[in-house]
């Protein structure tokens, strides 16, 4: 299925598309705000029985902005069926989170096993990884690699759908405040066609001031193989408002695995 989608402005919460065949499960998902653009969506939809297609979305407490979908398009292939259906059983909703929501990616455990802290995009923690959520735009995207048997994880960049020649940017939930110490720690690779150089760079968006300047930035490769692998530490220092760390790139980086780390004291901490 091909779709276009409009994502704008501090309402716009996320975009789901979900399969229903014997069960509701998701297959594509889009998080946030990416300007005011329509943005080409390619949902991949692999099922053997037939099924429906849902599509979910949330809006937040803000006054301006919103979610749109159009131009939805269907692969030549696909037939509408006659069968009786009843729809399956809707997934249990997400937990009601343990803490209020501006104590989560406090860099300040509030619940059981720090679990208010366990998604913030630190690969320390085990659903680290997935903290960080995509919000490129144009031809090229961040996916997460997960090796199982290695447990090796790392975010890269791939070829997306969308049609704008945009980098490609992920971005963390809202973190802090943050104390001076703050600090960000990562590993990082480009391993790419000789003649291609890359780019990445690593900014704050804060809430209030929206993007700040980038804090770091690398361009060229880095070698090739695991020797590829370079380590970088940035001072993201003390942010007295929530903020974001966004990282954009161009060509085929691969960036941050397991031992990604923030060292962040909470606001009033050291
Ligand atoms: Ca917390």
């Amino acid at each position: 299925m091909v779709m276009y989608t409009h994502q704008f402005g501090p309402r716009s919460g996320g975009l789901t598309v979900l399969v229903a065949d014997r069960y509701i499960y998701p297959v594509w998902e889009r998080g946030g705000a990416l300007g005011d653009v329509w943005v080409k969506a390619e949902v991949e939809i692999v099922t053997n029985s037939s099924f429906q297609i849902v599509i979910m979305a949330a809006i937040r407490d803000f006054a301006y902005g919103g979610i749109a979908v159009d131009s939805i398009v269907l692969s030549p292939g696909c037939r509408s069926s006659s069968a009786n259906y009843s729809l399956a059983a809707f997934p249990k909703p997400p937990r009601h989170p343990c803490t209020d929501l501006d104590k989560i990616c406090d860099f300040q455990p509030d619940c059981a096993e720090a679990e208010d802290e366990a998604k913030c995009g630190d690969f320390s923690y085990t659903g680290g990884s997935s903290g960080w959520t995509d919000t490129s735009i144009g031809n090229q995207g961040w996916m997460l690699y997960k090796n199982l048997t290695s447990q090796e994880e790392y975010l890269y960049v791939a070829e997306a759908s969308g049609q704008q020649l945009t980098e490609a940017q992920t971005r963390t939930p809202l973190l802090g405040p943050s104390g001076p110490a703050c600090s960000l720690s990562f590993d990082f690779a480009l391993t790419g066609s000789p003649d291609h150089i890359g780019e990445l760079s690593v900014r704050v968006v804060d809430s209030l001031m929206g993007m700040r300047p980038k804090l770091w930035e690398f361009s060229g490769k880095t070698g090739t193989g695991e020797e590829a692998w370079q380590n970088a530490s940035i001072s993201v220092g003390a942010r007295k408002h929530r903020f974001q760390v966004s990282a954009d790139a161009r060509e085929r980086w691969r960036w941050i695995r397991k031992g990604e780390w923030w060292s962040c004291q909470a606001k009033g901490g050291w």
